[in-house]
């Protein structure tokens, strides 16, 4: 089996979550030159917009970079025929089952790696000839499943005959080398990206991630169908209430609308949609992107070592 960094063409096995309008050129070109895959989050955005990313990130790395294609686009055609165009090195998708995109994805020589929340949809992307699979875990930060990181991770690996990449949770080297034990072998890092230095985000959004600890984190949605971790503030009360006394979906929708750009234009905390996984409650401090991956496979590495001698010194760990 191919490993990730061979199936990425990158240093390091890790790849960006996409961040719907948060992940574009800047914070994507900035881990692609720190060693990881770079993430354009093509999602709610236009094919033009995704064109002139492109370019942006062409012209700041010359190493690989991905597009995260959201199936729940009504575009999504469209953003489809950008990426084959383009002949963009990596493409993810989230929030559905991309099985009939993956033949011409991969006819324009193009990775595709599926973000999954199930084994059932794994299997059948490995089937239709994806390169690797993402498990995200509930853990995670946005759109996700019912399964933790901890169930899915082992089952996704024995399901299928292609890498398994962990997402859910990761924040630095012990959450890396908790996935590797699981048997995923690389991952997906979405909530300490975010406050990456090269990050667009607004400053209160930033500001709401460091803020946060272990129970600051919901899923909003499950009304819907679509539940969305989000960071617990005024809205996400507002809409938990809501939801929870049988309120109009339509009433929600509206409470809903505009307020991802409130949080990631405006940073406004109380208002906006803070999207987050719950490992934010580790993350403490903005860092150049480069410095975060350095520093998170740096203490992999050392927990590695560190059990190795001890284990082989015969004491118990
Ligand atoms: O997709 C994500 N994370 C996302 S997408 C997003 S934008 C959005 N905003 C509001 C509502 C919905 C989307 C924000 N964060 N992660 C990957 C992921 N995929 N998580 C869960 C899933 C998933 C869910 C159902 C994948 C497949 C699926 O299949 C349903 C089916 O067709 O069987």
């Amino acid at each position: 089996m191919k490993s990730v960094c061979e199936i990425l063409g990158t240093k390091y096995p890790i790849i960006q979550g996409a961040m719907a309008r948060i992940a574009e050129y800047n914070l994507a070109s900035a881990v692609s030159n720190g060693g990881g895959l770079g993430i354009i989050a093509a999602g709610g955005e236009s094919a033009d917009w995704l064109r002139d990313q492109i370019k942006k990130v062409r012209e700041r790395t010359d190493k690989p970079f991905g597009v995260n294609i959201m199936l729940l686009a009504d575009n999504v055609d469209e953003l489809m025929d950008v990426v084959c165009e383009e002949k963009v090195p990596v493409v993810t998708t989230g929030a559905g089952n991309p099985g009939k995109y993956i033949a011409r994805l991969k006819e324009a020589g193009i990775t595709v790696i599926p973000v999954l929340a199930n084994v059932t949809l794994a299997t059948r992307v490995a089937r239709n000839g994806a390169d690797a699979v993402v498990a995200e875990g509930t853990e995670a930060g946005g759109h996700i499943g019912e399964t933790t990181t901890m169930a899915l991770v082992p089952q996704m690996a024995d399901a299928v005959d292609i890498p398994v990449i962990a997402a859910g949770g990761i924040a630095d080297g012990r959450g890396i080398a908790a996935a590797y034990m699981l048997g995923a072998q690389g991952v997906q890092v979405g909530t300490r990206f975010l406050v990456a230095e090269e990050c667009i985000v607004a400053q209160g959004y930033k500001d709401a991630i460091i803020k946060a600890k272990d129970s600051s984190t919901v899923a909003t949605g499950r009304a819907t169908g679509h539940p969305v971790r989000v960071i617990k503030n005024k809205l996400a009360k507002r809409i938990l209430d809501l939801e929870k006394n049988n309120g109009d979906l339509e009433e929600i929708n509206r409470l809903c609308t505009g307020t991802l750009a409130a949080a990631v234009r405006d940073g406004d905390a109380d208002n906006g949609n803070i999207m987050s996984g719950q490992i934010a409650g580790l993350v403490k401090k903005e860092q150049k992107a480069a410095e975060i991956i350095e520093e998170m496979f740096k203490e992999a590495e050392k927990i590695y070592e560190d059990r190795n001698r001890i284990c082989r010194a015969g004491r118990t760990v």
